[in-house]
């Protein structure tokens, strides 16, 4: 993913394409959850698009097969990555990113959530979703902004690997600490779609060029 601001908007919201529209100069991409394909459709994955790179979050998390299918159904709308789990294992994970090479697509690996559920099963399988992630080619990974420390630790182990980190604002962590602690990007929902989007974007993106 190319950075500019390091911000992407995640756009769990029913006007995510105003949004998308107005907010555009101030993020570097769009996260498209569930909440918003499974009530606005798959093609509001190709109308993001025409506003810059849309990173479809599936948290695809099947057998191969399954997985393979998901994932080319978001590249085929026009996704420029997507979101998987590690967790299932490396033959799922590859799957997706055979997929992926097809469309000269990108991969991000969900190594912990950054609820603090996160931390009951993930925490302890985490280091080794890195090192699968990275022995198999996956462009990046998905870390917590709310544990800037795990970050770090995650970071170590990534190599070239890019991380997004969610769970900026609205969950309580912080954008720049999360970006010092080695993150690429932040991922931000409600703290930017909330309210007033343009002036939240704006005001981000500005704070972010301090550690960008
Ligand atoms: O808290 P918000 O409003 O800033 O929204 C955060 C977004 O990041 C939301 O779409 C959520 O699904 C996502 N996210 C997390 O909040 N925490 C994680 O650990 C991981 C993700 C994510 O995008 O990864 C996919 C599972």
């Amino acid at each position: 993913m190319e950075r500019r601001t390091g911000i992407i908007a995640a756009l769990d919201t029913t006007n995510a394409l105003n949004i998308a529209r107005e907010i555009r100069e101030y993020v570097d991409a769009f996260k498209v959850n569930y909440p918003l394909v499974l009530s606005e459709g798959i093609s509001v994955v190709k109308e993001l698009s025409s506003y810059g790179p849309v990173i479809a979050d599936f948290k695809i998390a099947d057998v191969p097969h399954i997985s393979a299918m998901i994932a080319e159904i978001a590249f085929e709308n026009g996704a420029k990555a997507v979101i998987t789990h590690g967790f299932t294992g490396s033959d799922s994970v590859k799957a997706v990113l055979d997929v992926a090479s097809r469309y000269n697509g990108e991969v991000y690996v969900v190594t912990e959530l950054s609820s603090a559920g996160g931390q009951e099963f993930m925490t302890g399988v985490a280091e080794r979703i890195v090192e699968m992630a990275r022995n198999l080619g996956c462009h990046g990974l998905i870390a917590p902004a709310t544990r800037p420390e795990r970050i770090r630790k995650l970071r170590e182990l990534a190599g070239n690997m890019q991380i997004l980190s969610p769970g900026v604002g609205a969950q309580g962590g912080k954008a720049a600490e999360a970006i010092r602690a080695g993150a690429d990007f932040v991922i931000v929902g409600r703290s930017i779609y909330e309210g007033n989007a343009v002036e939240n974007a704006r005001l981000l993106a500005e704070q972010l060029k301090e550690v960008i």
